[in-house]
């Protein structure tokens, strides 16, 4: 059956892909079917000033080509960018599934990984308020299988056939295609507010998991129930989790509107620059598993994909664990042409009766079909399975394969029967299953509760992250125009928790008789708090602000530091090129006040020596204040500190000792440069300082 790359797994993919790469610059141009060109500069014309012929067949294949360069965006999840990588399998799974990349210790599986957003068009920013797309292809032996998943552990609807409703409300309105990629318009909130089955997950919406600060720091959910299958053909059934190994961290709110303008490729830089550096992202994969004799345990029924498995009730085994290593060499060959599945899967994997699974398992096929014109889009290098591909399947658009022999057909003996099925037991998704009941298109009463996990997530916030909830609630509905639209929301939110629904009212002019302190449900689950995840200091990017004249050792003590634990730490002054250290020597700024704003960094230092020279540059002022405003680690030592008291209110350090507060670090006098560096660079792995959300910053 499936042809195994021996002792070379994690290298299949990438051998294939390099295969097809075509190296471009050898010497002479040619039309695409390898014809000399002598010029592709000037239309062929009847004289110098005449009008241009149609038989200038060079000019005309270079347009034809160009007027075809794009192909259809997807629907939904058209923002993305990808990477290859490894899983790597911790091979103690066999119990539970016979999937072969999953049975050894150490086993390695190439993957090729596609993070998204889902509401905005292909060229829409990366740090929308928005659900994530985390999508894993694992190229495995037994061939290709698909994790289409999000990065929030819940969906909004709960059947495939309210799909297009939702997106419809999503994206931007019909009439004047405004706004792009948001979900703060009418049409979305009005399709929440009369479907409330979207509660839960737009709860998580509306906390800071949508609006990660690296596609890096965010964990992904398969969402779905799906089957785990063993050798014996016992199953469980199992949630699917990815755990990111850099920690979990959220920007605020008024930053990424800022990132927005400033960078709107912020999440796919960062990605790619991590990756350029060697610093490659990891995630551990897990499951929760649940015995089919369970199935009715809980107060909420398992097919239903709008509700979660508190991992308190249900514990995440870990499986494996991937690692991004590679960035694409073309965007369109891999990121844009990579077609994900939710069918795509293994021997020992199989489906549930989730009914938002169910159709999932069509849609994705058929989009394919227009988005990559035809049946064959499983040739393109990135989609082609490493395990051997033989089938009776011929022709359509666009095949790439000279198919050889005569029987395209089972069953057959001109080829001795081959290829053939592999029998029961042996192939995909054979595992027998009971169906019972009448054909309906009736909901099950166990789906109707919206409510209860709601509550039990907001139960489960922090002080901090419950803030920033009511806000987002606050700025979106604020964002509708219609009454009754903000209305219907906050009518919903009183059915989950009255505090919460008192407090938007009171921000977005709706009215409320909710009872503060009401809530669905008081159970808590830790799990689904940030707070505990606190970030990897790993290629966290501070910014380092300098003008001539700066005290050399300060800098070279705190960058150090901060590349010790793997920071990154870059130079902002006036102008670009050489700054003067006051004692001779000097650095390089990479960028200056006008190409580099506090938004795109996670913390900021300046050093003493240079405070009078950037005292008066009003830009400084601002990127410390609004570091400060962001809740970033701000630190300052020596004549520095009067730029801080300029920007924001802070205690700071008067002597050689550093002072903290609320995560502004500052050093009165340098000789206490060593612990102040320390300090500086272990705030690299803290969370923010959400406790400056109160206070009164100037
Ligand atoms: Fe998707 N979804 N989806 N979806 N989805 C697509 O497929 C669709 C759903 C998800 O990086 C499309 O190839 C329907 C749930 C991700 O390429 C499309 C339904 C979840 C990605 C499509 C759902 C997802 C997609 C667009 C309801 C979370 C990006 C292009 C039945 C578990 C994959 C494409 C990538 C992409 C349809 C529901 C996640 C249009 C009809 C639930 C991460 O086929």
């Amino acid at each position: 059956m499936a042809k195994i790359i021996s002792g070379d797994e994690p290298n299949a993919k990438i051998k294939q892909i390099d295969a097809a790469r075509v190296p471009h610059g050898g010497g002479a141009l040619t039309t695409d079917q390898g014809a000399p060109i002598a010029n592709d500069q000037e239309v062929q014309r009847a004289g110098e000033r005449g009008p241009a012929l149609i038989q200038d067949f060079v000019f005309r294949e270079k347009l034809t080509h160009f007027d075809h360069e794009r192909i259809p965006e997807r629907i939904v999840h058209a923002r993305g960018t990808g990477a290859h990588g490894v899983f790597t399998s911790y091979g103690d799974a066999g119990e539970l599934t016979k999937a072969a990349f999953l049975n050894a210790k150490g086993k390695q599986t190439p993957v090729f990984v596609r993070f998204s957003t889902v509401a905005g068009f292909r060229g829409s920013p990366d740090t929308v308020r928005d659900v994530r797309g985390f999508a894993v292809k694992f190229y495995t032996e037994e061939g290709n299988y698909d994790i289409v998943g999000n990065n929030m552990p819940v969906f909004f609807v709960q059947d495939a056939i309210k799909f297009p409703d939702l997106i419809h409300a999503l994206k931007p309105e019909p009439n004047n295609e405004i706004p792009q990629a948001q979900s703060a318009h009418d049409t979305f909130w009005d399709f929440v507010a009369s479907n409330h089955e979207c509660a839960h997950n737009m709860m998580w919406l509306m906390s800071d998991r949508a609006i990660p600060r690296s596609y890096r720091m965010m964990d992904g959910f398969g969402i779905h129930t799906f089957k785990f299958v063993n050798a014996k053909g016992e199953y469980k059934f199992v949630k699917l989790h990815w755990k990111s190994l850099q920690g979990v961290q959220s920007l605020i709110w008024d930053e990424t509107q800022k990132i927005a303008g400033k960078d709107p490729d912020f999440n796919r830089r960062d990605l790619w620059e991590a990756i350029e550096n060697g610093n490659y992202p990891e995630w551990e994969l897990g499951v929760q598993v649940l015995d089919p004799k369970d199935e009715f345990k809980f107060d909420f029924d398992i097919l239903d994909c709008t509700k979660l498995w508190p991992e308190e009730l249900i514990p995440i085994k870990p499986l494996g664990r991937m690692t991004l290593n590679r960035n694409v060499t073309n965007f369109f060959a891999e990121t844009e042409q990579v077609a994900f599945c939710p069918a795509n899967l293994v021997p020992g994997i199989e489906l549930s009766n989730d009914p938002m699974l169910q159709g999932r398992l069509f849609s994705y096929l058929d989009t394919q079909l227009s988005r990559l014109g035809g049946p064959n889009f499983h040739e393109l290098p990135i989609n082609r399975s490493v395990a051997a591909v033989d089938n009776n399947q011929r022709d359509g658009m666009h095949r790439m394969s000279v198919d050889e022999g005569t029987t395209a057909y089972f069953r057959n003996a001109l080829q001795h029967g081959q290829p053939h099925p592999v029998g029961k037991g042996s192939g995909l998704g054979d595992n027998e299953s009971a169906v019972k009941g009448a054909v309906t298109r009736d909901r099950a009463n166990s789906f109707l509760d919206f409510y209860t996990q709601p509550s039990m997530f907001y139960n489960s916030m922090c002080d901090w992250e419950k803030g920033h909830i009511v806000d987002a609630f606050r700025f979106e509905l604020g964002k509708c125009k219609n009454m009754n639209v903000r209305q219907g929301a906050v009518d919903l939110l009183a059915k989950i928790d009255g505090t919460l629904a008192r407090e938007v009212a009171a921000g977005c002019g709706a009215k409320t008789d909710a009872k503060a302190g009401y809530r669905a449900s008081t159970a808590v689950s830790p799990a689904l708090s940030m707070a505990g995840r606190t970030p990897c200091p790993k290629g966290a990017k501070v910014a380092v602000l300098l003008a001539d004249g700066f005290d050399k050792k300060c800098v070279d003590s705190v960058c150090a530091e901060l590349s010790a634990v793997g920071a990154c730490p870059k130079v902002v002054a006036p102008c670009q090129g050489y700054v003067e250290a006051k004692s001779g020597g000097g650095m390089d700024a990479a960028d200056t006040f006008a190409t580099a704003s506090s938004v795109t960094f996670d913390a900021v230092f300046v050093p003493c020596g240079c405070a009078n020279a950037l005292g008066k540059i009003y830009a400084v002022r601002e990127f410390l204040s609004e570091a400060y405003r962001h809740c970033k680690p701000v630190a300052a030592c020596g004549d520095a500190r009067t730029l801080l008291a300029a920007a924001f209110k802070a205690v700071v350090s008067t002597d050689d000792k550093p002072c903290e507060d609320r995560g502004a670090l500052t050093l009165g006098n340098c000789d206490g440069i060593a612990p102040f560096a320390k300090r500086f660079a272990a705030m690299m792995s803290e969370n923010r300082h959400y406790e400056r959300d109160q206070a009164n910053l100037l």
